[in-house]
């Protein structure tokens, strides 16, 4: 039999194609050479460097999955996956960004967007030059997205669209507003829309005092009486499936990224139990650590060969929501318990910005919240399970 060995327990590095390989290998390097040096920083100032994104198209980090025709790289939602992973083991922040761009801006602008939207817009958003944001929850509205209020009226050339967003990733620095409201033509059904930055009658102010996932900027998107052309509305979607196409990918994204950040919190566990003695023994030789760090091991290994399974359902057009519930859901839930259990492990020191443990634990609070919480993704099982709906 062959060795084992346990920062690859299912050989995972196996199960990839070379170019998949290759991509990993490029986003851990700009990761690790140009995100870690400076997130301690930018966590403490709660500073977002919009540079990142010009060094994240440069490294064709943003659309990964989109055809290179538009400026992505056309490649496979496994590679995505894994660029998500090398980034968030860095911080969930800097993931939020990369796949709001990707995901939640790039894709619906592809999938629904007429060819002058995908022509104006995507090449920009790859390169980074261009940086979006996605508008769906509302201060009443986020589990349930279905009570939005933002309204689209319709005038003579286009819309004119009122209402406010909240909790939006990248609002405030955003050039481009892919943004979901209800229009008064289409029998009150949601639509998407996108609008440029410095549109009459919109802004985005910042919403400061975030104490999790502050080297991502968060906004709101305050609309009042912002006019548009009917070129603005993304003309092939109609209904709640248009966000949620988009969230799809998203949470499959994030179901690979928590497993990053829980893959630093285990690794920074294994060092700082081998270096750190008490009761003349290294604390990595006691049962209750090893316990803690075999339970880790054993959850990244099972979330990332669920990831990867599901990842190539998705290339092969042949996915369903469900399983990219029961990723998201499981994946967020075990990296929140194995940051904490890690925070732990290092005792007084895992509270320092320095061993970053607890900055990965508190960012986890909010990943295991957005794009449905996890009690939300529980539900959305528990009714394909039963066939009974239990939201309301
Ligand atoms: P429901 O009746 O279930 O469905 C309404 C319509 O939508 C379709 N649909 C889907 N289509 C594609 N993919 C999915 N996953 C879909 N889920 C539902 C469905 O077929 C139906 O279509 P049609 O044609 O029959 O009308 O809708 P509901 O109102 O009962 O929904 C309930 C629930 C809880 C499932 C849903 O509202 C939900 O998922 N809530 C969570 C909201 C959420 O995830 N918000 C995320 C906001 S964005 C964000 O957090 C970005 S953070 C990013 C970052 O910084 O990284
Ligand atoms: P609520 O829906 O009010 O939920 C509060 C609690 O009630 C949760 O525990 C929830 O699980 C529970 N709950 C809700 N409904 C039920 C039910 N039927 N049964 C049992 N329990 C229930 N949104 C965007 O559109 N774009 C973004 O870019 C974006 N970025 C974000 C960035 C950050 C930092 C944060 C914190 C959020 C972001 N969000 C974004 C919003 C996010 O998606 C919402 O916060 C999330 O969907 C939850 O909505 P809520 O905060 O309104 O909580």
């Amino acid at each position: 039999l062959s060795r084992f060995d346990y920062a690859d327990a299912f050989r995972l590095d196996e199960q990839l194609t070379e170019e998949e390989r290759a991509i990993r290998d490029s986003a851990r390097a700009y990761a690790q050479e140009k995100l870690q040096p400076r997130v301690i920083a930018a966590f403490r100032e709660e500073a977002t460097d919009p540079e990142i994104f010009r060094e994240m198209g440069e490294m064709g980090l943003l659309g990964v999955t989109i055809p290179e025709e538009y400026g992505g790289l056309g490649a496979s939602y496994v590679a995505y996956g894994l660029v998500a992973r090398e980034v968030e083991r860095v911080d969930s922040g800097y993931r939020s960004m990369m796949s709001v761009q990707s995901s939640l801006v790039m894709y619906p602008i592809y999938a629904y967007g007429s060819e002058e939207q995908r022509k104006k817009y995507l090449p920009k958003l790859a390169s980074g030059e261009w940086i979006g944001c996605f508008g769906l929850t509302e201060p009443d509205a986020g589990s349930d997205p279905a009570g939005m209020k933002t309204v689209a009226k319709k005038t003579a050339n286009g819309y004119v669209l009122n209402g406010s967003k909240m909790w939006i990733s990248n609002a405030p620095i955003a050039d481009v507003f892919v943004v979901w409201a209800k229009s008064e033509a289409h029998g009150g059904k949601i639509r998407g829309f996108v609008l440029d930055k410095g549109t009459r009658g919109l802004s985005a102010p910042k919403v400061g005092g975030k104490l999790s996932l502050r080297a991502s900027i968060t906004g709101e998107i305050v609309m009042q009486d912002v006019e548009i052309g009917e070129e603005a509305l993304l003309p092939h979607v109609e209904g709640l499936k248009g966000p949620f196409g988009c969230l799809n990918r998203a949470r499959y994204g994030i179901s690979w990224g928590v497993l990053g950040a829980a893959e630093f919190c285990m690794e920074a566990a294994r060092q700082y139990g081998l270096d750190r003695r008490q009761f003349n023994k290294p604390l990595a030789g006691t049962q209750l650590y090893q316990l803690k760090l075999a339970n880790a091991l054993t959850e990244i290994s099972l979330g990332l060969q669920a990831s990867l399974r599901v990842g190539r359902l998705l290339d092969e057009a042949n996915a369903a929501p469900e399983m990219i519930s029961i990723i998201k859901r499981n994946n967020c839930g075990k990296a929140l318990e194995i940051a904490r259990h890690a925070r732990d492990m290092h005792g007084g020191n895992g509270i320092s910005e320095e061993f970053q443990v607890i900055r990965h634990m508190v960012n986890l609070e909010t990943v295991n919240t957005y794009e449905g919480t996890h009690d939300v993704h529980a539900l959305i099982l528990g009714r394909a399970i039963t066939g009974l709906q239990a939201f309301f």
